[in-house]
Parts: C-alpha cells; sequence; structure tokens
C-alpha cells in the first residue's frame, strides 16, 4: 500500500502541470457528461488539447458516441465539446486520473473493469452519492482514492447532451485525516487549475463529514420528492410533505448520532439545501420519471442497514425504502 506520506513525498508525483495530464471518465451520465467536457475546456484555456477520454460501457454506448458532448447552461446556450472515448474492454494503457461519475450501483463492477489498467501511480477520483462506495474504496491498495461531493446540478437532456442547470460547489479530499504537507499537495496538485475554478472545486480535510451531510440530505429529500411528485422546495411548502420531512429528519439525524456516524441537528442543515434548491426535481424524482433504477438503496437502504444493525427502529425510512422499490419493481 502506498501511504499518504509517501505520495507527499514522491518527486514522480505531478506537481507542476497538472493541465497536461490525461483524464478518464468512467460513466456518461449528466455528471460524467459535465465533468468531462469542463475538464475538456480546462485544457483548451491553457492552450493544451483536451486529453480527456470517455470510459463508455460497451461497444453499442461506443457506437453512438459521435465524438462531441454537449453542455446546455441554465440559459439554454449549448456548447459541443470534442472528446475521445473508448470502453473498458478497449483500453489497453495505464489510466492515470480516473474519475468515477457511475451510479453508486454500478461503480463496483465498471471500476473492476477499468482495475487491470490501475496502478500506484493512479488517481481515482470518486464523484459518487452515497457513503458506502467511498468507504469501501478507501483502502483500495496501492491507488489513490480521492472522494468528492458536489452541489452542482444537472439532468441529461439526450445522450451525452448535458444542462448545467445549477451551479454549486464541489469538495474533495481522502476520508482519511492526512498530513497537512500532504493536503496542499493534494490541493495543488490534483485537478487542472481552471478546472478548479469553473466547478467551484475545494479541497477539505472533512471528506468524510461531508459525505455523512450528503448522505443524511439525500435519505431525508429523495424518497420525499418522489412520494409527494414534486421539487425540492415543496417539501417545506406543502403541509402533507413537510411533517414527512420533519419525522424523516429527526429519525435519520437519530440513527445517524446513534451509530457515532454523524452528530449534528439536521432539519436546518436540510431546509437550507431545500431552499438553495427549491427548483430543482431531486436525482431519484428525475431517475423514476426516467424509468431508471434510483440510488434509494445507497440512501434511506443504508440508512436502515446502519439501524438494522445497531437495533434501533426505523419505521419512516423504511416506508420511504418501501415506496422507492415499488417504482423498481415496474421498472424491472
Ligand atoms: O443531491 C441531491 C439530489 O437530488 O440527489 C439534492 C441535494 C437533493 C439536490 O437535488
Amino acid at each position: 500500500t502506498v501511504s499518504p506520506e509517501q505520495l507527499a513525498n514522491d518527486p514522480e508525483q505531478p506537481t507542476d502541470s497538472p493541465g497536461q495530464h490525461h483524464w478518464h471518465v468512467l460513466g456518461a451520465g449528466a455528471m460524467g457528461c459535465l465533468w468531462a467536457a469542463r475538464l475538456a475546456e480546462s485544457f483548451i484555456q491553457t492552450g493544451h488539447t483536451p486529453n480527456v477520454t470517455l470510459i463508455l460501457r460497451d461497444n453499442d454506448a461506443l457506437a453512438s458516441f459521435t465524438g462531441q458532448v454537449v453542455v446546455e447552461s441554465a440559459q439554454g446556450e449549448a456548447t459541443p465539446f470534442n472528446l475521445k472515448a473508448t470502453s473498458a474492454a478497449q483500453l489497453n494503457y495505464p489510466v492515470s486520473n480516473l474519475l468515477v461519475t457511475t451510479k453508486a450501483f454500478d461503480t463496483e463492477e465498471a471500476l473492476r473493469s477499468v482495475l487491470p489498467w490501475l496502478d500506484h501511480n493512479s488517481t481515482i477520483c470518486l464523484l459518487q452519492n452515497g457513503i458506502r462506495n467511498h468507504l469501501a474504496l478507501q483502502n483500495m491498495t496501492g491507488i489513490r482514492v480521492l472522494s468528492m461531493t458536489t452541489s452542482h446540478g444537472a439532468w441529461l437532456k439526450h445522450r451525452f447532451h448535458v444542462v448545467h442547470a445549477g451551479s454549486g460547489q464541489t469538495f474533495f479530499g481522502p476520508l482519511q485525516t492526512v498530513n497537512p504537507e500532504y493536503s496542499r499537495h493534494l490541493s495543488r496538485s490534483t485537478f487542472p487549475a481552471a478546472l478548479t475554478k469553473s466547478m467551484n472545486l475545494k479541497h477539505t480535510e472533512d471528506m468524510e463529514k461531508r459525505l455523512w451531510q450528503k448522505f443524511a440530505a439525500n435519505c431525508v429529500i429523495n424518497g420525499l420528492t418522489v412520494i409527494h411528485d414534486c421539487q425540492n422546495g415543496a417539501l417545506l411548502t406543502r403541509p402533507s410533505a413537510h411533517q414527512d420531512l420533519v419525522s424523516l429528519c429527526s429519525e435519520t439525524e437519530t440513527v445517524l448520532t446513534q451509530t457515532d456516524r454523524l452528530n449534528m441537528a439536521l432539519y436546518p442543515y436540510v431546509r437550507k439545501i431545500l431552499l438553495a434548491t427549491a427548483t430543482n426535481w431531486s436525482s431519484t424524482w428525475q431517475d423514476v420519471q426516467a424509468g431508471r433504477i434510483t440510488e434509494i438503496e445507497e440512501f434511506n437502504g443504508y440508512l436502515c442497514e446502519l439501524a438494522a444493525r445497531a437495533n434501533l427502529p426505523c419505521p419512516h425510512n423504511q416506508a420511504v425504502l418501501r415506496s422507492i422499490t415499488n417504482h423498481h419493481a415496474v421498472i424491472r
């Protein structure tokens, strides 16, 4: 295993011009397309040829790729970006920077397909909802794994055409606490500077806490927007939805506090997110609308698992889980 300290002192590690690295993006959903395009943009801005490759699921996906990802702004202005694409089966060279944007339930299989091309010089940046994958992958032997969490809003209008609906912030960092020198090294060397600006990227030493907070918010918000068929903001303004929100918030806070995962007042935090994303349709609502499997197992499913292990009741989370899982049954 390469320790953070070793990496920090490793002269082989890039500290000079991150703009020149080759990035691979695994997963071409809304986030994958958005980040791949913004990465390409950051190369262009510094006078480099975009060195970004999408890793698509299979040859069918590859055949449907025209060589462009389109990013549409909230105001409807569409910009195309020329990108390369490959499939995991066609990879035949080491991957140095891998941004993983797959849905949480697809990650294990997708990563396994790329694993032969990762080594101790590779960095995996895990941009994922939920926290289970982040916890499971943090100790991957010999590969540097960084977690990311974002509040940018994006949705896919068509395949490889993403709408960047709401600008937000993105935090990244390792889950483990690391020394300040390594921390500075990560801030400097991980992402191209232009991307840091365009995606409002910030390094944090508090990554695990941020992931638990986002996880808690997703447990409370996402399922309820499906149950009440509403945008995020309506969970505050619609009395029946708000009542559910308060109960779910209180139960989720109890489970996370009692299991030593997170100790904070959840309602004010969730309220702030709901106000900031009032007109958003949650990712789970979007998944259900599009007939896709949702990430509810990673949200309320995992919360129920934590509660069960600690013998804590969680009827509200169970009800949300059941209700959304019923949609999956229809899809399957
Ligand atoms: O992360 C989100 C999601 O929709 O998955 C929230 C925070 C609820 C914003 O929509």
